[in-house]
């Protein structure tokens, strides 16, 4: 198994602790899985702010954000018969999922792509209504001309589904509200329409028949989406055999589209692989890596909040170098580059 990732020595380039918490009753918890883009001669990302407030003896908490939009904390005794806590990230009580932290999203900003600073210009993103009690993560970023389009995972008790922002400056925001339903994540929108029409990668969860499967749709207007088509399965037996999900926006070479995909197996070990697109119909899967071209080996990406993970949703292309940013043990926000062309050179 060949990684082709050059990780920054730098890493990880933003601890939990390099966030100061939105309500000084929380604590952050960890840092995940950043949208990128290039806005004002910078790099910026908007990284997924896990909180949660510290744990009791004897005792587990989880946050949920109230009608009024404000955090509220569950408190319940760790040998509650009505509990299921086995997974840190989830847990399960009287027959509801919650999550155990809520998360919400940051803007730094950077000149060097190494040293990320927020600027009190540019707040962060909240949960908003009852579609994103439970919080908003794993941000990805695309530009059309001047407009950047954020998808992301709006999570709450009515299920997982993708919410959608529109802003040209930062600061301001327009949300066509959620344009894809539960259960659905994952939502990487290309950069460029083909034959006059939006396109994106998502990931529909489909519990019986079916599966967690990368799929493609098309849109007049980047809000309404149709003609979904199945892309990308996983592989029974090898490490992306239970789940795939998109990274970032896919990216144009010479050959094809690009996408940089994670896949987990039945152990949730995440790691990153690739696939090909054809440039004038991207239903068209024209290759794809059978071997992750990128798989946690760091200490940083097998032990943290949750361990053995490298996960990604953007990245900077510079010619033929790929500079991912991408979440760590489900912790820590590192950096990575890659060369295209030996990404491409990987594809079978
Ligand atoms: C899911 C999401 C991600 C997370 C991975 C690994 O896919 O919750 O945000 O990074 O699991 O835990």
């Amino acid at each position: 198994m060949k990684d082709l990732a050059r990780r920054f020595p730098e890493n990880p380039l933003l601890l939990p602790k390099d966030i100061s918490p939105s309500d000084p009753g929380l604590q952050v918890i960890s840092l995940l899985n950043p949208g990128v883009f290039r806005f004002s001669d910078k790099i910026w990302l908007l990284v997924r702010v896990a909180e949660g407030i510290g744990q009791k003896e004897g005792m587990i908490n989880f946050p949920v954000l109230n009608a009024t939009g404000n955090t509220e904390i569950i408190e319940v005794p760790l040998n509650d018969p009505d509990l299921v806590a086995g997974d840190a990230r989830v847990i399960n009580y009287k027959g509801l999922d919650y999550l155990t932290t809520i998360s919400h999203l940051r803007l730094l900003s950077s000149v060097d792509g190494i040293n990320f600073k927020e600027d009190p210009a540019y707040p962060g993103l909240f949960g908003q209504g009852y579609l994103e009690r439970y919080g908003i993560e794993d941000c990805r970023v695309a530009q059309l001309g001047s407009t950047y389009y954020l998808t992301f995972t709006a999570v709450s008790d009515s299920g997982v589904g993708v919410g959608l922002k529109m802003t040209t400056d930062w600061q301001h925001f327009e949300s066509p509200g959620m344009i894809l339903p539960p259960h659905n994540k994952d939502c990487a929108i290309f950069e460029e329409k083909i034959n006059g029409k939006f396109f994106c990668l998502h990931r529909p969860s489909s519990k019986d028949i079916g599966g967690n499967y990368i799929w493609l749709a098309e849109s007049p207007d980047g809000e309404h989406w149709g003609n979904h088509q199945c892309l990308i399965k996983t592989r029974t037996g090898l490490w992306d055999s239970a789940r795939v999900g998109a990274g970032g926006a896919p990216i144009r070479t010479e050959r094809g589209w690009l996408e940089i995909y994670h896949g987990a197996n039945e152990a949730h070990q995440y790691c990153l692989g690739a696939f090909l697109m054809d440039i004038n119909n991207p239903s068209i899967v024209l290759a794809r890596t059978v071997d992750p071209i990128m798989v946690p080996i760091e200490t940083y990406e097998l032990s943290g909040f949750f361990g053995y993970v490298v996960f990604t949703n953007g990245h900077i292309v510079n010619g033929d170098e790929l500079t991912i940013y991408y979440g760590a043990a489900d912790e820590f926000v590192c950096g990575a580059k890659f060369s295209i062309r030996e990404i491409l050179d990987a594809l079978e």
